[in-house]
């Protein structure tokens, strides 16, 4: 089973995406995600201009050993350009692996754990009172987790918070929007945030916060302190994770679990976290983390350390990453909680899929291989647009993380 193409589509349905097919000799493709937002012409180049000969010719049944060959063959290691490149090559093998087996890739990876993937959705608004009509509607349509944000008073915009409810999209403009930060109002509004929202829906809702890396860790102690009344299953991201040694800070100061990973190129970001049990939930996911392979490699060392996944499904990961997390998701073990935001129907429909949502679970396709294609004509049909993530300044000017 030879590669005989492999083809890099960049198309932008309301939202860049960059998709891999890789066919084979024998007829198959395959589809892997290689979305990475606000720079996602540096992986197309990475994979058209250096990847794709070195692919022409291969075994497709050989995905362990392609792993290798991009990752040590580069000589240049990790980072997200790089791996996300070996994530979309992984993955439309994988993909090729199940339609070659006419299984799909969950039964690969060992077979079911659960009946449904449990998710959570993104309830956000300026205000508290608009916040918890969001967190109302997401309870209606089965939801059993919300992550909920608002807007701080006195500043005029806040990450997480948009006029599109559903179909948020940061990366806004095509030089950075510029946003303003201030963590004083910041930790003096959330804990009553978070007071009026649990005081409304009561226990049984698993609430989540994104701070989306922009404390300290003594910062962070504080606000996890804060929120423990309300019973969170996690804050997100409380500090820049650079510095893994930073979360023994919070953990001596709070009980509130601690999900981090949404931007880790792979487990060598995330080691020391895992094994000296700083954090509850790995969110690395398919796409950025080095594709399924490597992806589960993480998730089995997290779960010799009582670590539970929590993997990244924002918007810019398109449903071919999130076909293929919900395969991973579904067949390991030490599964906690996958985040889902919608996708516009502009983008399902130039990523057909079949995995679906019911009563707050996504379940995957039972089609052989990940279930989910690219419409190359329609793809087509909408040409990328420049669009960069924003930048965020202290309110004196000093440049802060986003
Ligand atoms: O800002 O995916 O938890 N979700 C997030 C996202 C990220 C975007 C960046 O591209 O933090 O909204
Ligand atoms: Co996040």
């Amino acid at each position: 089973m030879k590669i005989v193409d492999a083809r890099v589509i960049v198309t932008c349905p309301g939202r860049n995406f960059v998709t891999l097919k890789i066919v084979t000799d024998d007829g198959l493709t395959g589809v892997g995600d290689a979305t990475l937002n606000g720079r996602e012409l540096a992986v197309a180049s990475y994979l058209r201009d250096h990847v794709v000969r070195a692919l022409i010719g291969r075994d497709a049944s050989r995905i362990e050993d392609t792993w290798q060959y991009l990752y040590k063959g580069a000589y240049w290691r990790r980072g997200p350009v790089t791996m996300t490149a070996i994530a979309a090559v992984d993955t439309a093998l994988w993909d090729i692996k199940g339609k070659a087996a006419g299984m799909p890739v969950y039964q690969l990876l060992g077979g079911r754990s659960r009946e449904g993937v449990t998710v959570y959705g993104h309830a956000n608004a300026e205000t508290v009172d608009e916040v918890l009509v969001e967190v109302a509607r997401y309870v209606d349509l089965g939801y059993k987790a919300v992550r909920v944000q608002t807007g701080v008073p006195g500043l005029a915009s806040t990450y997480g918070v948009s006029g599109d409810k559903m179909f948020y999209e940061p990366a806004d403009a095509s030089v950075p929007t510029e946003n303003v930060w201030s963590t004083e109002r910041y930790l003096a509004h959330t804990p009553g945030v978070f007071a009026r929202v649990r005081d409304e829906f009561g226990p049984g809702l698993r609430l989540l916060h994104d701070v989306h890396h922009r404390l300290t860790p003594i910062e962070a102690g504080r606000l996890g302190k804060s929120l423990e009344p309300y019973a969170l299953t996690w804050i997100e991201d409380p500090t820049p994770a650079e510095l893994q040694d930073s979360l023994r800070l919070i953990r001596q100061h709070t009980t509130t679990p601690i999900a981090i990973g949404e931007i880790f190129s792979g487990v060598w970001d995330c080691q020391q976290l895992i094994t000296e049990q700083l954090i509850d939930y790995i969110r690395a996911t398919v796409v950025h983390a080095g594709g399924i392979t490597h992806l589960r490699r993480i998730f089995d060392l997290a779960a010799l350390y009582q670590v539970r996944s929590g993997s990244h499904g924002a918007t810019d990961l398109s449903p071919v990453c999130m076909s293929a997390a919900l395969h991973l998701d579904i067949a390991i073990p030490n599964f906690g909680l996958q985040e889902y935001m919608r996708h516009t129907p502009e983008t399902d429909a130039v990523f057909p899929h079949g995995y679906h949502f019911a009563d707050g679970y996504l379940h995957p396709s039972d089609e052989p291989g990940l279930g989910v294609d690219i419409d190359e004509e329609l793809a087509a049909q909408y040409p990328y647009r420049a669009a960069a993530l924003p930048v965020n300044r202290l309110e004196d000017g000093t440049l802060h993380s986003w």
